[in-house]
Parts: C-alpha cells; sequence; structure tokens
C-alpha cells in the first residue's frame, strides 16, 4: 500500500508539474484551476477575468482567468475585463509642524494623516510616514507618590520639587502642568495594621508617632500651570503606614489614565506620570489574599473627596490592563524607583510601551535630574505603534532615521533630538478576504496624541458578480445562474450551459475533456485521468488524500512542497499545486518569516549588529557570534575595540564607520564629553586608545539600568607635547659639536693608524737593509784638487 501511495503520488506530481511548465501558454494566473471570477483575481493581483459572454467559443482550452494582455490577445474586449487594481489614495495630508510655541493647538506630528487604500488579494501597497517630535510641546507631569512610612525622608525633598521642576523643565518646553497624588495600599488587612485599635487612625502608634490612616489612592491636585499650588499641597503631605512590603501603586495608575477629566491631561500634550516608590506592587490576583475577587474594571472610580472608592471592592489591576490604558491615553509611565527595585520596573517597563526606569536616591534627592532624563529618552525615540489592524492584512515596516540612515525592519527610531524628523517606509498587504470589505485601523507613534488612520478596502470580488442572473435563460431554460460570463449551472446540471443533467453520458465530446491542450493534456489522457468527461465537462473523482478540481481536474489540495514533512511547512494552505502563505510566512514552501522582530537583540538591534535577518532568525556574519540574535560573541573585539570605532566616527567624525556612513547604524551610544573621567558604575569601562595623530584618546563605556549605552569621552585628547626651542636649539649644537669632535677624533684615528704603519713599515725595511758601500754619485769629497797649471815650483 505505501509502495502504491508513493508511486501514485509521485506519478501525480509529474502531472502536475507537466501541467504547470509544459504547456505553452501557462502562467500563474491559467494554472491555478480558477474557475469564477472571485478565485480568478485572488490567484494572483496580474490576473484578469474575461466576463464576455462569447469569449472562448470555438477556441478550446482558452480561460477566462489570464493575464490581461493575454486575453485582449485573445480577443476580450477591454469593457468585458474584469480587472480592479489596487490604489493609494492620500485624504488628508497636513505639512509637520516645526515649534508648538507652547500651544496644543493645530501640531502635527505624523505626516500623512489619512490613507485610503484598495488592495486586491496577495498584492501591497507601500507609503510613507514622516514623524517630528516637535519643538516646544506642552507638557503634562502629574507626580504620584508612595507615601508608605519608608518615603517620609523623600517627602522632605519634595518640598522644592515643584519651583527646581518649573525652572529645569523650562528648557524644553514653555508649557507645563503639574499634578500630584499619592498611593499607599488598600485599606484592609493583611495589607493594613488594624490591632491595636488605635493603628487604624493612627498606624503610627506602634512606632510612637503620628501619621494619615492608611488609604489606597488619593488625588491630591490637578494639573495646574501655577507652580506655588504645587509647591503649597505637597507640603500638606504627610506619610501613612502599611503592613506588607509591596503597596498598592498599580491601583493608582489606573485611576491616573482613567479618571482624564479629573486630573485634567490635555489631548494636545505630552503625558507623563512619574511613579516614585521604593517597594515592589501588587498586581492582579494579590487582591485574593484580601478575599477581593472582582475584578479591575479600568474604569474611573474617584469620589467626591477625590479618593479612590474601589480599593476594597476590586483586585489590582495586570500589566495588560495598564498597558492598555497608557496607550489608550498616550501617557509615558517613569518608574523613579530605588535601586532595590529597580531591576524588577525594568522588567515591567519591557512590557509597558513608552514605559522608562530611573534610579531614584534613597530620599529623592535626583529626582528633578530622573524626570529630565526620562523625558530626554522618551523625546529621544520615536516608536510606531499599530492599533486595530485587521488580521487579513500584514504590516512590513523600513525605518529611515537619522542622516537617512535605513533600517530595515524595524518600526523605531532612537538617539533623535526634538525638532529631528524621522520617516517610515510600510507595506501593506493583502491576505485574504475579510467577510466586512472596508476596514480601518490606525498607526501612531506610541506617547503621541497624532495619528495616522488608514482605511482598507479589499477588492476580493469582481464588479459584474453583481450583474448575475439567477435561473437565466442563457443557461438552459434557467437550469443555471449567469454571472461574469458564465453559467453557474444548479445542482445536478452540468456543461457549459447547463445543458446535460447528471447521469447523461456522452462519449463523443471527449475532445473537449483535454486532449485538445490545456493543462494536463500534455499525456492525452482525458481529465488527467482523475476525473469522467461528462457533458463535455471534467466531473473529478473525488480523492482519499484530498479535493480534486479545475478545468482538467489538473489541480488538487494535497500536492505541495513539503518541508520538514508539513505541507506548506504548516504556514500556509496547498491551492492546485502552489503554497499560499499565511501572514507573516513567505517561500515557496512557506518556511520564511517575514517578521524581524525576533532578530532585535535586547538594544533594538537587528542581531546585534553583527548579523542579518533572514527569514525571522539571525545569521551572524561577524567570526565567532553566535546566540539567536548574535547576542553571544567571546572571540569579538571588547567592547573597548568595538566602542572606539563609534568614539571615531560620532565625536571626531572620522574612521572606518564614518566612511562608509553606517556610523549611526552601528553606534547606537550616546556620546558624553567630560573633563575628566569619574565613576560611574562598577560596570562602566575605562578605555584609552592611541588616534591616528598619537594623541591618546580616553573615554568611558557605561550602560545605564535601561540600557542605554553613553560613551563619556575627554573632552581633551592626550596628544605628544611640541618640542622646547631652547632645548633644539641645544640639542642642535650640542649635536654639531659631537659631530665635529667625533670627525676629529676620527680622523686623529686615521692619521695614528696610518702613521703606524708607515712607521712600522720603515722599521721593517730597516731590518732587512743590506748596507753595502758604494760611492754616492752624489758625493763629493770635501777636498778638491786643482793643478796649478802655472806653478812650477820647487822642482
Ligand atoms: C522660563 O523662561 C522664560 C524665558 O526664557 C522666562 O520668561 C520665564 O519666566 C521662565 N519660567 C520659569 C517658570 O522659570
Ligand atoms: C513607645 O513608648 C513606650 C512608652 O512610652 C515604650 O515603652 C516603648 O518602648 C516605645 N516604643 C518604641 C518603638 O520606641
Ligand atoms: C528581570 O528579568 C531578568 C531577565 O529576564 C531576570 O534575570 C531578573 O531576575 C528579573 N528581575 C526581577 C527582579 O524579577
Ligand atoms: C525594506 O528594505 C528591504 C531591503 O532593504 C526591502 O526589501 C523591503 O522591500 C523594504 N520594505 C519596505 C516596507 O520598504
Ligand atoms: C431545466 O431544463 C429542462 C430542459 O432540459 C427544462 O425542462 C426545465 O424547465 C429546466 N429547469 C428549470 C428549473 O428551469
Ligand atoms: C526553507 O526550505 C528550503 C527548501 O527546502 C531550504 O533550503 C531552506 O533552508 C528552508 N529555510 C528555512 C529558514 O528553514
Ligand atoms: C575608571 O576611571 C575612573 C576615574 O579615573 C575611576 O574612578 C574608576 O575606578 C575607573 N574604573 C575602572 C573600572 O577602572
Ligand atoms: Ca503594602
Amino acid at each position: 500500500m505505501g509502495a502504491l501511495i508513493t508511486r501514485w503520488t509521485t506519478w501525480a506530481n509529474l502531472l502536475i508539474w507537466i501541467g504547470i511548465t509544459g504547456v505553452c501558454g501557462s502562467n500563474v494566473c491559467t494554472s491555478r484551476g480558477a474557475s469564477t471570477c472571485k478565485q480568478c483575481l485572488a490567484v494572483h493581483p496580474s490576473c484578469a477575468w474575461c466576463f464576455q459572454e462569447d469569449f472562448g467559443q470555438g477556441t478550446a482550452g482558452s480561460s477566462r482567468c489570464d493575464l490581461k494582455a493575454k486575453l485582449i490577445a485573445a480577443g476580450c474586449a477591454p469593457a468585458g475585463l474584469e480587472s480592479p487594481s489596487s490604489t493609494l489614495q492620500v485624504v488628508e495630508n497636513r505639512p509637520l509642524t516645526r515649534k508648538a510655541a507652547g500651544a496644543t493647538k493645530d501640531v502635527t506630528q505624523i505626516q500623512p494623516q489619512k490613507l485610503h487604500i484598495t488592495l486586491r488579494p496577495d498584492d501591497a501597497k507601500r507609503f510613507r510616514v514622516k514623524v517630528r517630535q516637535v519643538e516646544d510641546y506642552p507638557v503634562d507631569l502629574y507626580y504620584l507618590m508612595d507615601l508608605s512610612f519608608s518615603m517620609n525622608d523623600d517627602l522632605f525633598h519634595l518640598r522644592s520639587l515643584g519651583k527646581q521642576l518649573a525652572v529645569a523643565m523650562n528648557r524644553t518646553t514653555s508649557n507645563l502642568r503639574m499634578g500630584f497624588g499619592a498611593f499607599v495600599d488598600k485599606p484592609l488587612s493583611p495589607y493594613m495594621y488594624i490591632a491595636p485599635e488605635a493603628a487604624v487612625k493612627n498606624p503610627c502608634v506602634i512606632i510612637n508617632t503620628t501619621c494619615l490612616p492608611q488609604f489606597g489612592y488619593k488625588h491630591v491636585l490637578s494639573l495646574t500651570g501655577e507652580v506655588e499650588r504645587f509647591t503649597e499641597e505637597v507640603r500638606k503631605q504627610m506619610v501613612s503606614r502599611n503592613r506588607d512590603s509591596p503597596e498598592g501603586g498599580f491601583d493608582a495608575i489606573i485611576q491616573v489614565a482613567a479618571c482624564k477629566d479629573r486630573i485634567g491631561w490635555r489631548t494636545g500634550a505630552s503625558h507623563l506620570l512619574i511613579f516614585a516608590s521604593d517597594a515592589k506592587a501588587h498586581m492582579a490576583l494579590d487582591g485574593r489574599v484580601a478575599g477581593i475577587v472582582r475584578p479591575n474594571d479600568g474604569q474611573c472610580h474617584l469620589n467626591a473627596r477625590n479618593m479612590y472608592s474601589m480599593s476594597t471592592i476590586m483586585d489590582y489591576p495586570s500589566l495588560a490592563l495598564i498597558n492598555e490604558k497608557m496607550s489608550e491615553n498616550n501617557i509615558n509611565l517613569v518608574f523613579a524607583v530605588t535601586q532595590s527595585v529597580v531591576s524588577l520596573y525594568q522588567n515591567y517597563s519591557e512590557l509597558i510601551p513608552g514605559a522608562t526606569v530611573g534610579m531614584l536616591s534613597k530620599d529623592s534627592r535626583n529626582v528633578i535630574q530622573l524626570i529630565l532624563n526620562a523625558y530626554a529618552k522618551i523625546r529621544s525615540k520615536v516608536e510606531l505603534e499599530v492599533l486595530g489592524v485587521p488580521e487579513e492584512l500584514s504590516l512590513s515596516f523600513n525605518a529611515t532615521c537619522l542622516n537617512g540612515q535605513l533600517n530595515p525592519g524595524l518600526k523605531s527610531c532612537s538617539g533623535l533630538k526634538i525638532g529631528d524628523t524621522v520617516s517610515f517606509s510600510v507595506e501593506a498587504r493583502a491576505r485574504g478576504c475579510p467577510k466586512q470589505k472596508k476596514k480601518t485601523f490606525v498607526i501612531k507613534p506610541v506617547g503621541f496624541k497624532d495619528s495616522l488612520s488608514i482605511s482598507v478596502t479589499f477588492e476580493c470580488d469582481c464588479r459584474c458578480q453583481a450583474k448575475a442572473q439567477p435561473d437565466s435563460p442563457k443557461c438552459h431554460h434557467g437550469n443555471g445562474t449567469y454571472e461574469c460570463g458564465m453559467c453557474l449551472c444548479h445542482p445536478g446540471r452540468l456543461g457549459p450551459h447547463c445543458e446535460c443533467s447528471e447521469g447523461d453520458f456522452s462519449p463523443l465530446q471527449k475532445d473537449h475533456c483535454g486532449a485538445t491542450g490545456g493543462a494536463g493534456g500534455a499525456g492525452g489522457s482525458v481529465c488527467s485521468g482523475r476525473g469522467d468527461c461528462v457533458c463535455s465537462q471534467c466531473v473529478c473523482l473525488p480523492s482519499d488524500f484530498g479535493k480534486v478540481w479545475g478545468k482538467h481536474c489538473e489541480c488538487d489540495d494535497f500536492n505541495c512542497l513539503r518541508y520538514k514533512g508539513k505541507l506548506c511547512s504548516g504556514h500556509g494552505t496547498c491551492d492546485c499545486g502552489f503554497c499560499v502563505c499565511d501572514a507573516d510566512w513567505q517561500g515557496e514552501n512557506c518556511n520564511c518569516s517575514r517578521r524581524t522582530d525576533t532578530c532585535e537583540s535586547s538594544l533594538g538591534l537587528l542581531c546585534s549588529g553583527r548579523g542579518q535577518c533572514v527569514c525571522g532568525a539571525c545569521e551572524c556574519t561577524q567570526p565567532g557570534a553566535y546566540g539567536a540574535t548574535c547576542d553571544k560573541c567571546p572571540t569579538c573585539p571588547d567592547a573597548c575595540t568595538m566602542k572606539k570605532e563609534c568614539v571615531e566616527c560620532k565625536h571626531f567624525k572620522r574612521g572606518k564607520l564614518f566612511e562608509d556612513n553606517t556610523c549611526t547604524h552601528i553606534c547606537r551610544d550616546e556620546i558624553e564629553l567630560v573633563d575628566d573621567l569619574v565613576l560611574q558604575d562598577t560596570n562602566a569601562v575605562n578605555c584609552t586608545y592611541k588616534d591616528e595623530n598619537d594623541c591618546v584618546v580616553r573615554f568611558q563605556y557605561y550602560e545605564d539600568a535601561s540600557g542605554k549605552s553613553i560613551l563619556f569621552v575627554v573632552r581633551e585628547p592626550d596628544c605628544p607635547k611640541g618640542p622646547d626651542i631652547l632645548v633644539v636649539l641645544l640639542s642642535v649644537a650640542g649635536a654639531i659639536l659631537f659631530l665635529g669632535l667625533a670627525a676629529l677624533l676620527i680622523w686623529k684615528l686615521l692619521v695614528t693608524i696610518h702613521d703606524r704603519r708607515e712607521f712600522a713599515r720603515f722599521e721593517e725595511e730597516r731590518a732587512h737593509a743590506k748596507w753595502d758601500t758604494g760611492h754616492n754619485p752624489l758625493y763629493k769629497g770635501a777636498t778638491s784638487t786643482f793643478t796649478n797649471i802655472t806653478y812650477r815650483g820647487n822642482r
């Protein structure tokens, strides 16, 4: 049996292969066995349908579903073609605002604002979204403070918070409003002290002081521009006390978001919610300890005294609810928490878009700096979020961040300054046909009020379908519905015009069933051998493996590419020999994921910058890198070597990365110039290197709790000092003197040696000399004798 199945499958595969590729004139439109206009549109965006009544008469095998040009060539009038095309229409396109000047009206931070797209199945449209962080944007800041007993010292420092904050924020916005609220925990045992009885009124009675009775959440001051009011209200606050260590702050967060009007959030402003605490927080289901089972409903429940009235009735909220409320109200949550719980809130913030964490010192002394940093951080990142996107639509993004740097697959940009414009290229692809033809969804930057609203019309139906005639006389005395140029026969009727009834069998008309061209005809077998020819139409036989269909029974839904034993890798459906992939999947066998978020490292870098994202998985290109996001790499250059390049390109504007323009892509670090390195943290790394001018550059590589890396660069590199003039002169003179002396000495030496040699030779010669006597030819005797010829003397 197994062998039989294998043989049969092989045979069928061969047949289909011949059907798809072997027949001349076959293409994607004709090969999928589309038998109605609607099916034809779904095959491929390039396919058209001819609904002209007399089309294809006389020419056997011609298909009504084909490429547009082919249909026209085959005699279909352009007016008889059904081929809607995908369109994109910009409905609203106001330009971006540069500066808000403190006003909230008419500020546009995203462009365009409204789009309309019509999409055929499997077709895509692309558009560009520009986002700019407007300068001088109004800010609403609500300070939500933990007033449990341990925050006593913090309260003291907050008395001056309002004024200092107003001054500090004045640099970023000219329109700041501040509000204040406080929380402790649900006033219910076991969160509360109930014994001795006096502890209910004064929970501090046990430690011999006085404090406020415990409360859940108390809204103190609605957002206001009057700094004095803030200072005044904070001055009036007193701490309370509760029993267990986690506090009920998340209840308060929901109320602050839900009670928009009571708090006074403005629509056209940045919303900052500062959550200051030094303890863990209670979460959904913790309420059960006190017998509370009613889940948090996310509604506003502030009573006339501005107290949270459902504190003892409803459970704490879940992170998902917080998430939803923050997004709904464009609130950026800032967790200002002490060191012991930073890691916990860090983990929470990763689950809440737009949330940041800052480390609060023990007495909240650094809260101003913390808020400024958090605000700068919030405004340094633009991230798009997509709300209510239809299931049948898949979206893909490419971000173009600073300096035109393209970040494929990302929908966020970081490291921005206020006023920078970034853009995103978005591709919307229809992956099917929803029941409802028109759908609307929204793309918006996290924490912004501005959004882009997109309506999509799915072009899944043909217009000619609307003109369908049921029981049409064209279909053999009303035995079928005439639609888009074809008869759709009533059950039990067959034939192009429903002229046969089931059971009629006319072997004479077999020629229409395959042998004369069309898919499957190459083998000459009738109905691809998988059906009977009835009334010149193939009636396909059912198969054990699945459905068989098509004009010539050439299609089925069980012969498609398999991967790891699964038809279409389990990520698509088989349609006439081809895989139709689900959203987020692509490839011949649908085994390649379109998602890129799986490749993002914790720093938001695709494959940690050490590889490429292929089919949703990282392919590490840097030698030695491994791990799901190429995050592990023991042999990669260490932090100093790696970050050196970033200091070179970002600060000094030179080096390899600067030249090939990949600086902003690879280096997401922030550069801060300092006069000298200080001890930031134990995990900061001190680095030094020698640059091209032989100067020693010193910098420190530091990653803060949120994972943002900062490079503290010492402003002035240590360069070798220029030479001293006097030293130069002296050394030159010295050198000359020395050289002269040396030359003299050498000369003396040479002369001495030469003399020695001469003398030695002389000595030798003298030793060997044979002295013979002879006359010196020059010698003249000292005496000369002259003969005086005139002398005759004494003879
Ligand atoms: C903010 O700065 C402007 C001038 O730059 C000044 O007029 C204004 O008083 C300042 N406001 C506060 C609250 O410091
Ligand atoms: C509170 O005061 C009582 C009596 O004045 C004393 O006995 C007790 O030790 C004090 N408790 C604390 C915690 O100081
Ligand atoms: C935060 O998450 C990290 C990584 O998942 C984990 O190691 C750490 O323990 C978490 N911190 C807390 C306080 O839960
Ligand atoms: C994003 O970029 C990649 C390659 O850089 C390209 O293939 C893809 O089509 C782009 N997508 C969009 C939506 O622009
Ligand atoms: C179908 O066709 C037959 C003739 O073959 C005709 O008698 C009959 O009325 C038609 N049926 C309908 C429902 O029109
Ligand atoms: C997808 O399938 C093809 C063909 O079988 C194979 O070569 C490729 O490695 C697969 N890709 C993935 C990501 O599994
Ligand atoms: C880095 O340099 C600073 C200042 O010189 C010093 O305080 C700190 O201890 C150094 N850090 C390391 C890890 O050596
Ligand atoms: Ca508590």
